[in-house]
């Protein structure tokens, strides 16, 4: 029997890479199965403080279970590091992705310098425990939108080494190689390694 991990994100996006990644070795449920009816609080400053108090606000509202939170940034190296922690709200509350890609590419006209990464910091919760996962991935940002695969800045995010936008890859490309899938595969080694869930 596959381990049951609640995944503590209300991003549709992030649970199907989630799924398509490791969706064979673990029984991942949602927190639409829990019937959570508010928005997860994110009041952190960092990605990490963010990514413990989602996974820790499921295991308290709901009976300790095991759940495994993501919060994740897009940092431009010549905004210092941001939109980072605030990406989802780079251009208001309303979380807005194409309000988002069209304020950073108006930041960013007339810069050469159009280096970024994205960040995801996974935190586990099991029995009491929480567990940290981080993966990054390097990259540029484009001067427009390129294809419509993906979810938040994905169109305007070239990975280093390629010239598609993650939006121009499918699901399973960018699996191959993002941020997510990174932290994932720290993730899945660790859980295999150490074998804290039993029989597996
Ligand atoms: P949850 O908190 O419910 O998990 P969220 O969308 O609010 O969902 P975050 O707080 O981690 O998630 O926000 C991160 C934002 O960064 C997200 O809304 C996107 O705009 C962007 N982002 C994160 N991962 C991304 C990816 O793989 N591709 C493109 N943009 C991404």
């Amino acid at each position: 029997m596959k381990p049951i991990i609640y995944l503590a994100t209300q991003n549709r996006h992030k649970i199907d890479e989630i799924k398509d990644l490791l969706g064979d070795l673990f029984d991942f449920r949602t927190v639409f199965d829990l019937g959570l009816a508010v928005e997860i609080p994110e009041t952190g400053k960092t990605l990490t403080e963010n990514s413990r108090q989602k996974a820790q606000y499921i295991a308290q509202n709901f009976g300790g279970i095991t759940c495994l939170a993501d919060d994740s940034g897009l940092e431009v190296e010549a905004l210092r590091g941001a939109p980072g922690v605030y990406s989802a709200r780079y251009a208001g509350e309303h979380k807005s992705d194409s309000a988002n890609m069209a304020k950073l590419l108006e930041v960013l006209s007339g810069s050469d310098n159009r280096q970024a990464r994205f960040v995801t910091i996974l935190t586990l919760h099991h029995q009491g425990k929480f567990y940290v996962f981080e993966g990054e991935i390097q990259g540029h940002i484009e001067a427009e939108q390129r294809g419509s695969n993906g979810f938040g800045y994905d169109p305007i995010f070239v990975p280093e080494g390629l010239t598609k936008t993650f939006a121009e890859l499918s699901l399973a490309e960018k699996n191959q190689i993002a941020h997510r899938a990174r932290a994932l595969q720290k993730f899945k080694k660790f859980v295999l390694d150490d074998q804290i869930f039993e029989g597996h």
